[in-house]
């Protein structure tokens, strides 16, 4: 196939700014704020330079865009042990033991951070009763306690917790812009496509190349070390939502495999990219179901009145064996498993039962105390998903008389929330047998030396939620820090020059222009495809052969043999994407980097012969959790020179006894 290129003959040159930094982060979600705020306060006595890019407004990016009503990783009186055992126990037995409890033993620190910052986190009354935020109570760090609706999550007013998590990371960065006499140092609405290795090391990053999605400016960073942590990868897979409501997704829309496609291109291992995220959540708004199983202690049946969790509890211990043998701890992937057996007998639909669980709360409620009852139940929805407050108010569902329908969606892929997909990295250097393997040198470093990376960019560490994720970017940062330090003298070069980076960035405005007058319909025309349709195709194949919702999460060799082909043939047409605006060139590139991450996710479920996630994907032809040959980790690397995948197994290591 003859291959398009850009010579600004069609499309307007854009202007090229080169921006220098130490230490550059990409993206300015919780991760990457958490980094900002660290680095600022080690590299700036040092005079190191910190650049934030954000292919959004800091304030509202990323997953916690709209808010959160949990902070769902809080040790409290908790022992990070046991919280190690917990994401174990979830993620089907492998995890990486060092960075999960490297995490647990700093999570709280951040927490006490935003509650310092003013995120209202509610307390417990001393007569037991519920004091959300409006109401004066101890902080945490004074001896306040916290309302836990599990035993890790603790219940908050979150609308604005992005908004106050960014307001310190923006503070950090301009006490850092100041300090080193930078004359900007935050880069909002600039999207980065891809990251460039060092002209005299293949093996390390040395710049990164975005556009502004806002003005006609191409953008190359250079730094001597990155955090890259743009999130997980939503829309990879046909959604549930259609037409009037497609765009809604319960992760966030803008996280569009980034993190784990550009990591990958430059050589990076990846690790358990097989792994993804289903999850239950309440039908048509994607509400969150957390805080209605654990704070509401509501119970979800189906349309029979029976509890799916008992009632599949014996067959589903029979086929997947040890992961599902104590009731009481069935892991996020095992309730969803349970949950589908009864969809598929047709006993769906499957109802969470908010009525029944406000009448058993309400029994020990005044009036007014019910009334504040009603009022959190809205609220977990207006704080962090708003669009179910308006599937309740357009369906006319009272919560507290009418139960709701609560669905598995389509896969995502991450590595914060119940899930562990991600790249593999270096981890802390000071844990009790930890394998020597499992340290170079920098905690959260990728295989790429310079890169780091953190929140759902870091593979088998799943449960840190958005606290977890913070705290990890802070992690990162010193290590990051550490690593300018020793490498002082280091200068990044690149190969290619300047003008050649924005010719590539421009290319689908340059065949646009040059061939929309070849049909009537510009969203017609023999010789591009426009983003949107090239995406639903992506997502019709990863539906229909990768184990989508279509064949209810079900793939097998044969499925996924035919799957790649046709990712091949996309692969082709991607290269002739064409774009109108820059929202659009916006557009192409996140679908590049969606294609990346799901195919190196087919690929992975490929390698592994087993079904070690059921009720998050099944293998047709190993209908089974092996964990004999595949309790390991799945480790993947594009082999740039030669550009072919090596699939290679690596040994678990059980650091924290059961
Ligand atoms: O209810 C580029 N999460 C929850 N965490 C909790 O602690 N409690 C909850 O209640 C949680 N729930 C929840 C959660 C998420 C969502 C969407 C909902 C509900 C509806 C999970 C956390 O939010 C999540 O774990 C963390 O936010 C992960 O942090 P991080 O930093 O890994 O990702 P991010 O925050 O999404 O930020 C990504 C950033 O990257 C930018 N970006 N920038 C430049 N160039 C590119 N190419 C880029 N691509 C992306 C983004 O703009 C963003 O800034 S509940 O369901 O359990
Ligand atoms: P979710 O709202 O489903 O994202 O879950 C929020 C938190 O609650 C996560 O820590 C989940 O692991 C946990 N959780 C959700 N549902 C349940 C459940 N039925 N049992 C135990 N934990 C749950």
């Amino acid at each position: 196939m003859e291959l398009e290129t850009c010579t600004f003959s069609y499309c307007q040159r854009p202007e090229i700014i080169e921006v220098e930094a130490d230490i550059l982060l990409i993206g300015g979600g919780m991760a990457n704020c958490g980094a900002a705020f660290e680095a600022a306060r080690w590299a700036t006595p040092k005079g190191l330079k910190i650049v934030m890019v954000d292919k959004a407004a800091t304030d509202r990016s990323g997953a916690v865009a709209m808010g959160l009503s949990a902070i769902n990783t809080y040790m409290g009186e908790n022992d990070p042990k046991d919280y190690v055992k917990m994401v174990r126990g979830d993620l089907m037995g492998i995890i990486r033991e060092d960075l999960v409890y490297d995490v647990g033993r700093h999570v709280d620190d951040s927490v006490h951070l935003f509650e310092e910052w003013g995120l209202p986190v509610w307390k417990r009354a001393d007569d037991g009763h519920t004091l959300d935020g409006a109401q004066p109570a101890k902080k945490l760090t004074e001896g306040g306690k916290p309302v836990r609706s599990g035993k890790w999550q603790i219940m908050i007013n979150g609308e604005s917790y992005k908004v106050i998590v960014a307001e310190a990371a923006k503070k950090a960065l301009e006490f850092n812009r100041v300090g080193t006499g930078m004359a900007q140092n935050h880069y909002e609405r600039v999207f980065i496509v891809e990251l460039f290795p060092d002209a005299n090391d293949s093996n390390r990053v040395a710049a990164a190349a975005g556009f502004s999605v806002r003005e006609n400016k191409a953008y190359i960073f250079k730094a001597k070390c990155m955090l890259l942590a743009a999130g997980g990868a939503v829309n990879c897979f046909r959604p549930r939502s259609v037409a009037e409501g497609q765009g809604r997704a319960w992760y966030p829309v803008w996280n569009s495999g980034s993190t784990y496609a550009m990591a990958a291109q430059l050589g990076a291992e990846l690790v358990l990219m097989e792994n993804r995220f289903v999850p239950a959540r309440f039908k048509d708004g994607y509400g969150p179901v957390g805080a209605w199983f654990l704070f509401f202690k509501a119970k979800a049946t189906n349309s029979l009145g029976e509890d799916y969790c008992v009632t599949h509890f014996e067959s589903s211990k029979a086929k997947y064996g040890k992961y599902c043998s104590d009731p009481h701890k069935l892991g996020t992937a095992i309730r969803n498993h349970m949950m589908m057996c009864d969809m598929k007998l047709g006993k769906g639909p499957i109802l969470m039962n908010t009525h029944l669980a406000m009448d058993e709360l309400a029994k020990t409620m005044d009036a007014k105390q019910i009334k504040h009852l009603e009022a959190e139940a809205w609220e977990d929805f207006l704080d962090m998903c708003i669009g179910q407050a308006g599937v309740w108010a357009a369906m006319n569902i009272d919560p507290s008389k009418t139960p709701s329908e609560i669905m598995p969606t389509e896969p995502y892929l991450l590595g914060s929330h119940a899930g562990c997909a991600g790249i593999w990295v270096s981890g802390p250097d000071d844990i009790a047998g930890a394998p020597k393997e499992w340290n170079w040198g920098y905690n959260r470093m990728t295989t790429v030396k310079g890169l780091f990376t953190a929140g759902d960019g870091v593979g088998a560490s799943g449960h840190k939620f958005s606290s977890g994720s913070h705290a990890e970017g802070r992690i990162a940062a010193k290590a990051m820090v550490s690593f300018c330090l020793d490498n002082k003298d280091y200068k990044p070069t690149v190969k290619k020059t300047n003008d050649e980076l924005a010719a590539e960035l421009y290319l689908p405005f340059e065949i646009y222009e040059k061939y929309k007058n070849y049909s009537t319909d510009t969203a017609t025309n023999p010789y591009y495809i426009r983003p949107k349709m090239l995406q639903a195709r992506l997502q019709k194949i990863m539906d229909e052969y990768v184990g989508g919702i279509s064949t209810y999460y079900m793939t097998s060799k044969t499925m996924l043999d035919a799957g790649l082909k046709q990712l091949d043939l996309l692969k082709e047409d991607a290269a002739k994407m064409a774009a109108a605006d820059l929202h659009e060139l916006m557009r192409c590139w996140e679908n590049y980097h969606r294609i990346w991450t799901s195919e190196s996710h087919a690929r992975h479920i490929l390698f592994r012969e087993d079904t070690r996630y059921p009720g998050y994907y099944y293998r047709g032809d190993f209908d089974f959790v092996d964990d004999e040959n595949w309790r390991c980790f799945t480790i993947s690397k594009w082999d740039v020179q030669n550009k072919k995948w090596i699939f290679s197994k690596r040994d678990y290591v059980q650091l924290v006894p059961d």
